[in-house]
């Protein structure tokens, strides 16, 4: 039945000979970064932290880490010559096979630090490709990861063909003239091969989006919640906590690809439907961004986001300016939010207390132990459906408001005492005039 919606588009056969598990090459790498005048050594530190995990994760062995202090990039060749020289020597002698720098270097960047030093270079948002292209399970998150890799592919060919003609050219003649002009001609032929891979795998990702808007429809009723945040936030964690779905949860950075979502059963049987999703990163490849557009459409269609932070991490702070850039930049900054602080069994028994007061707001749970869920609940009812809980008493002469609250809203306790009935209440802000005068 499905199938039949989709005639027409094309069915992109992905190249299996690019997704046989890329063989873990042991590799060794330096990293290095620049750090501008406003960054603190201790953010520089941390964000170097954060690229050694990025790389360990792509399975490259970290054998030294450098940062140099400049205002802006050299254009030409993103760090200065003289750091360059000296880190092409330390390369050498501790045998380390490349350089990841902690940016998106221009092809012309990566070119000249290439052929000015010797040096063989990648950046951040290759690392996060390579580690992207190696998790990637579902035909889906594959096209759309094979999506990215083109494109940034595209406008660096002349680098890859310039190793090419640099090899050719060592064997044949030292000047390589002749073989130059070959990977000229060559970089036509990818090109118009890249551009057209490019255009077949947007229609199979248009076809998926078409896909997931047909199921967003037949759940248009239900409300969507989706649950947002930096990676290994502990998303997957609470999603399944709250559906018993099962979906894998790693030590690791980018478990979840792709979206997932299952009904969640509020206690006033309102039909909501909660997405788990992609983690964010900081400086997360915007070929990445567009991309995953069809995953991300999950986040923009949300009616509530619940934004999950480490709180275990120092830097926890830094991640939820990290997190709402992200969901700027997809349009996504608008959508009502609940902030919660997960992990709060792994830090000091003061942090809650102190932390409050910060983030009055926050809600702060633990995904694996489950403590505070039932909070979590309470506000997302409170957010999504617009009701407070409260705690009434109401005198015996007022039963007639009672058997009205019993119609308009939520019951989640009732005692009849000596004194008057007790309640506890999930009820609408619009309502809530009707009780004022009884709450307890
Ligand atoms: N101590 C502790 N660990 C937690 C908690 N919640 C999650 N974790 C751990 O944190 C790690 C990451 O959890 P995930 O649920 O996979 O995180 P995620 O946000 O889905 O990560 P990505 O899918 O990679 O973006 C796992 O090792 C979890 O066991 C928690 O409340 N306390
Ligand atoms: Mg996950």
């Amino acid at each position: 039945m499905q199938k039949e919606d989709f005639n027409g588009l094309e069915e992109y056969e992905l190249e299996p000979e690019v997704w046989e598990e890329v063989e873990k090459t042991e590799q060794t790498a330096f990293l290095a970064t620049i750090g501008t005048p406003l960054e603190t050594d201790k953010d520089i530190e941390e964000s170097l932290n954060e690229l050694e995990r990025l790389a360990e994760t792509a399975g490259i062995d970290v054998l030294g880490v450098y940062r140099q202090r400049r205002s802006t990039p050299d254009r030409a060749t993103y760090f200065g010559k003289g750091f360059l020289t000296e880190l092409s020597q330390k390369m050498m002698q501790a045998q380390a096979d490349l350089l990841i720098v902690n940016d998106e270097l221009s092809p012309s960047q990566a070119r000249n630090i290439e052929r000015d030093f010797q040096i063989k270079v990648i950046d951040r948002t290759e690392v996060i490709l390579y580690i992207f292209h190696n998790r990637a399970k579902t035909r889906e998150a594959k096209l759309q990861v094979r999506l990215a890799e083109l494109e940034y592919q595209l406008p660096r060919l002349k680098r890859l063909w310039e190793h090419f003609d640099k090899e050719r050219g060592g064997i044949r003649n030292k000047g390589g003239t002749a073989t130059r002009g070959m990977g000229e001609k060559q970089i036509e032929i990818d090109k118009r091969l890249i551009t057209d891979k490019i255009r077949k795998i947007n229609k199979a990702i248009e076809s998926i989006q078409h896909q997931k808007e047909t199921q967003r429809k037949q759940r248009e009723k239900a409300r969507k919640i989706c649950l947002v945040g930096y990676t290994n936030a502990g998303k997957s964690t609470l999603f399944n906590y709250l559906t018993q779905a099962g979906v894998l949860v790693e030590d690791k950075l980018f478990a979840t690809l792709d979206s997932t979502s299952r009904q969640l059963k509020l206690s006033t049987g309102y039909p909501v439907v909660l997405s788990d999703t992609v983690g964010f990163i900081s400086k997360l490849p915007h070929h990445l961004i567009a991309s995953f557009k069809a995953t991300l459409m999950e986040v923009q269609d949300a009616d509530l986001l619940l934004h999950i932070v480490d709180v275990s991490d120092e830097r926890f702070e830094y991640y939820i300016q990290q997190v709402n850039t992200v969901l700027q930049q997809i349009g996504a900054d608008s959508i009502p939010q609940i902030i919660i602080f997960n992990k709060i069994d792994k830090v000091d028994s003061m942090f809650p207390a102190v932390v409050k007061r910060r983030y009055p707001e926050a809600i702060l749970i633990s995904a694996v132990n489950g403590t505070n869920i039932d909070k979590l609940i309470a506000k997302i009812e409170e957010v999504l459906l617009g009701n407070k809980n409260l705690k009434l008493k109401i005198p015996y002469d007022k039963t007639s408001l009672v058997s009205k609250l019993h119609d308009i809203a939520e019951i989640l306790n009732e005692d009849y005492k000596e004194d008057g009935i007790y309640l506890e209440v999930g009820i609408s802000k619009d309502d809530i005039y009707l009780v004022e005068n009884y709450v307890i």
